[in-house]
């Protein structure tokens, strides 16, 4: 199992050998509390089909569509419509600023607003992601492989920052550096998530106390896997480096990000989160330029 790291510099270091890095205690003792009902909230509000904005279970990947009626999560929580503030503060939190500086190693001048989502357990069927890596093709050939890990930059990261205990996300230490074997190729091809995830060569269950934050880099191979009697809500977020440029654009906006656009988000925010989100619509505006498309 995954050990919390203590330090800045060696959360750093496990952050970029390991692909990953746990650091409790980025949410202050009052906020948890705050947050649990913001999301117990948004959490009814999916379940009883008054958010269209969900991942519906049964689709890993975007577009999720509304197929299925059971969700295992809730897109866009710092949507004006949901009317719960405390996301956007927690995101612009200093803590939280801080521990993402220290990862990427930037300065808060170059942190762009991206996704911010709630993980949720679904109601009424268990359901599992395959193994995947977020940015790169499971079908990819190894050399494709190997040029894409070999391309990565620090200049984006995500994380799961759990209020109940949560022990869905498994991950391959050290994968975010090398192409699959043979064997790890065979349980990640799909299209059936694993049976059993510890099957995978390499492979570890990461466990999360209510508080704790795993941060992740979105090349590392992992895959997750709901229990419907296992009560979640995970914040599940990320923050990029502006450097990134179009890179980071092929990552963020196959989400839909139009709401993000308009004044009422951008009123509610405090200062740092104007100047965040300055940096994303900044960049919303070039790779529009380019004829990115922005649907999704
Ligand atoms: O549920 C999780 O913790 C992981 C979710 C994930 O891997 C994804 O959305 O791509
Ligand atoms: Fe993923």
């Amino acid at each position: 199992m995954a050990q919390a790291a203590s330090n800045p510099s060696r959360q750093k270091t496990m952050f970029e050998e390991e692909g990953f890095v746990i650091i409790p205690g980025l949410i202050s003792p009052d906020d948890v509390p705050r947050l649990q009902s913001a999301c117990a909230r948004v959490v009814s509000r999916t379940r009883a089909g008054n958010w269209p904005h969900r991942r519906t279970v049964g689709k890993q990947f975007p577009p999720y569509g509304d197929g299925d009626l059971d969700s295992w999560g809730v897109q866009h929580v710092m949507h004006p419509d949901l009317g719960e503030p405390i996301f956007s503060q927690w995101y612009t939190s200093t803590q939280l600023i801080n521990a993402v500086e220290n990862l990427l190693g930037c300065k808060e001048d170059q942190l762009q607003m991206e996704l911010f989502n709630l993980l949720i357990n679904p109601v009424s069927h268990n359901f599992a992601l395959r193994w995947h890596r977020d940015d790169i093709s499971e079908k990819a050939t190894q050399e494709e492989e190997r040029l894409a890990l070999d391309a990565w930059k620090p200049h984006g990261i995500q994380w799961n920052t759990a209020l109940y205990e949560d022990s869905c996300l498994y991950v391959i230490p050290g994968s975010h550096k090398v192409t699959r074997t043979p064997e790890q190729r065979l349980h990640s091809e799909g299209p059936e998530a694993p049976v059993d995830p510890l099957d995978m060569p390499g492979a570890i269950q990461v466990l999360l106390k209510p508080g704790d934050s795993v941060f992740y880099n979105s090349n590392i191979l992992h895959c997750a896997s709901y229990d419907s009697q296992a009560p979640r809500a995970t914040l599940h977020a990320s923050m990029g480096n502006v450097a990134g440029g179009s890179v980071r654009a092929r990552n963020i906006l196959q989400h839909n990000l139009n709401w993000m656009k308009e004044p009422q988000f951008s009123d509610g925010l405090d200062a740092r989160g104007k100047e965040m989100l300055g940096r994303l619509l900044k960049l919303y505006n070039t790779v529009g330029d380019v004829g990115y498309s922005l649907s999704g």
